[in-house]
């Protein structure tokens, strides 16, 4: 659904924005989100991010905003604590104006954090972060260092947080879940394509015992959970002018799960050589620098608080993720492009061909992997 300007605008205005809203337009390429950048006039004039959450695939955004309000929190006494800057070393999560709240969203332990429009469609806003720089590739390693880093940080800045948080969606990373879910997207066919991908689903179908029994340890407690951020890809990263890492955002999956996860999915993402949608599969590669810098980095901060199951599994959770990338691009073609944003016919096939491709080479650069966390885990 599109809005105009001026219902852009009109949604912006129910939230407390220092200095008046003086224009809203559409920014950066998520898949899941609609964002906009919202700028405003008069004494201490801020920028700021408008989201519209998608509640098909967030089903409870006032549970996913209340994590958010409360990881964001718990940051925030962290950063405060160690001489930082609360401004930009953690998000901001923008409240609603009072006066534009009805009764019952002021008796919701949320309702201060979004605001439902009339088309039933769920928007949140936060401050940007004036000087930020986001990447969607990682040219060099020390960027993938200080970004390795910075996930590091965020581990380590939540590590003692106890406060449950929801789970914004059901089996994220859960494989064995992940797997209910193919296995009904393949009976059901629904845009009668399964006839044309005995190649692709072999690839999916040949990988499922390994990945089962990664997930395996996770479930008998093997491999400890912690709150993870789950979706660390590096465009979900602010840096600042000088490449240090300011803060991680796209809290939404911000969830217990496996701290492996926020490495593996990271790796998938820093060390391709090539687009995570590339056409050209020659492009595509596990680069063992930009690998060996990551882990450098992660490791750097985490090394003395993981468990020995935990680095044991690191390179691992590469495949894994990357894997269940392949499955979600794969299976999201089968259902008829239903949960990514697609720019074009076939993207989401061409996506899960390049994402194939990086786990291939994953897979013959295991060995290595597997030493370099070694190395750097002493
Ligand atoms: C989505 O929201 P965004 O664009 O940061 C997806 C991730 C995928 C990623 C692939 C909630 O991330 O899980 O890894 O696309 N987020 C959700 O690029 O499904
Ligand atoms: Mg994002």
């Amino acid at each position: 659904m599109n809005y105009t300007q001026e219902e852009l605008l009109a949604i912006a205005q129910k939230f407390e924005t220092t200095g008046s809203i003086t224009g809203i337009k559409p920014l950066g390429p998520g898949f899941i989100n609609d964002t906009f950048i919202v700028k405003t006039e008069g004494r201490d004039a801020s920028r700021y991010i408008l989201q519209r959450k998608n509640h098909l695939i967030f089903p409870d955004v006032p549970g996913m905003m209340k994590n958010i309000e409360l990881v964001t929190a718990h940051i925030r006494k962290k950063v405060t604590e160690a001489g930082g800057d609360p401004l930009r070393e953690v998000l901001t999560v923008t409240c609603r104006k009072p006066e534009t709240m009805t009764a019952m969203e002021k008796e919701d332990p949320a309702g201060h954090l979004y605001y439902k429009d009339e088309h039933g469609n769920y928007w949140a806003m936060c401050l940007f972060i004036e000087g930020s720089v986001t990447y969607e590739k990682a040219d060099t390693p020390l960027l993938c260092y200080k970004g390795g880093e910075g996930i590091g940080r965020f581990q380590a800045q939540l590590s003692d947080f106890t406060t449950p948080l929801n789970e914004t969606i059901k089996g994220f990373h859960n494989i064995r879940w992940r797997f209910s879910q193919w296995d009904e997207s393949i009976a059901r066919d629904a845009a009668g394509r399964v006839k044309d991908l005995a190649e692709e689903i072999g690839w999916i179908d040949s990988r499922r015992e390994e990945m089962m029994a990664f997930w395996c340890m996770v479930e008998n407690g093997t491999i400890p959970t912690r709150v993870t951020h789950n979706d660390t890809k590096i465009s979900n990263i602010l840096f600042d002018d000088k490449g240090d890492v300011l803060c991680v955002i796209d809290l939404d999956t911000c969830m217990s799960s496996t701290s492996l996860n926020d490495f593996g999915d990271a790796i998938r993402s820093y060390t391709n050589t090539g687009a995570e949608d590339d056409r050209n599969l020659d492009n595509v590669n596990m680069s063992p620098d930009m690998f060996k810098a990551y882990t450098q980095g992660y490791l750097s901060q985490r090394k003395g608080n993981l468990t020995d199951s935990e680095i044991e599994n690191l390179a691992f959770s590469a495949r894994y993720i990357t894997y269940e990338q392949v499955l979600r691009f794969l299976m999201d073609y089968i259902d008829g492009d239903k949960y990514y944003k697609t720019a074009y016919p076939g993207h989401n096939l061409v996506r899960t061909h390049a994402q194939y491709r990086l786990l291939q080479s994953m897979e013959a650069q295991y060995a290595a992997m597997k030493n370099i966390v070694e190395e750097y885990a002493k």
